[in-house]
């Protein structure tokens, strides 16, 4: 038996509110599949730096997967399905990300999650994000669910006011987090990077997040 990836599975998901769960190492089995599985996104649809309505170029590189990927520029934030960098459609969500968002959204207490997009985030060291709600999807019943892999961060959990006081939460390679209900619209962030490469994927950080967007 395998301890190494059986041990993490089994742990009791960590609430970090009334809808939001850590689930800690819930990837670690789909590894695998996972990394070639973000190559291939890569290579259709390269991360790049995109330029915020306010006009700061975000320190997070980004692609996407699935029909709707989620863009910002002068004009604002909003989903397309169409790569505004490549002019194609982005490239299909493969199979063992829609497996493992679904069976982890389950697992959470959320019962048939089909995302439509994934946004992939690249962090570096020194990447951050600050504080913001993820309000462009069209039904917030939907939950968000979020892997981590890579180097560690430490991710910023506030409340329904950008003013609320986070609450701070260390997520490490193979973590995944689901959001639902109340806790959907909460005020997030990722604190800077810092630069303690990973042995699997060296000095960066992947995030994705699956979201019902259409
Ligand atoms: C809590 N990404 O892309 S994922 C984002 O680690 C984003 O790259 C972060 O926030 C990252 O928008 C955090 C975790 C996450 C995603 C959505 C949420 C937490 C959330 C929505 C509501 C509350
Ligand atoms: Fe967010």
């Amino acid at each position: 038996m395998n301890l190494e990836l059986f041990a993490p599975v089994t742990g009791q998901p960590e609430a970090l509110g009334q809808r939001a769960v850590v689930l800690r190492g819930f990837a670690l089995p789909f590894m695998d599949e996972l990394l070639p599985a973000i190559q291939d996104v890569e290579q259709a649809s390269p991360f790049r730096h995109m330029i915020t309505p306010g006009g700061f170029t975000m320190s997070v590189a980004l692609t996407n997967c699935g029909t709707f990927g989620w863009t910002t520029d002068r004009r604002g934030y909003r989903y397309a399905t169409i790569d505004p960098t490549t002019g194609r459609p982005w490239p299909a969500m493969p199979a063992v990300f829609a497996r493992m968002a679904r069976e982890a959204a389950a697992a959470a207490g959320f019962d048939n999650f089909e995302p439509d997009a994934c946004l992939v985030n690249r962090y570096l060291p020194g990447a951050r994000l600050s504080l913001h709600q993820d309000k462009n999807e069209r039904d917030y019943d939907a939950p968000i669910v979020s892997v981590s892999l890579g180097m560690s961060a430490v991710f910023l959990f506030g409340g329904h006011h950008r003013a609320d006081k986070p609450v701070k939460v260390v997520l490490q390679h193979g973590d995944i987090t689901v959001w639902g209900g109340e806790d959907r619209l909460r005020y997030h962030g990722v604190l800077p990077l810092k630069d303690l490469p990973h042995p699997l994927l060296g000095n960066q950080r992947i995030n994705f997040t699956f979201r019902k967007a259409g």
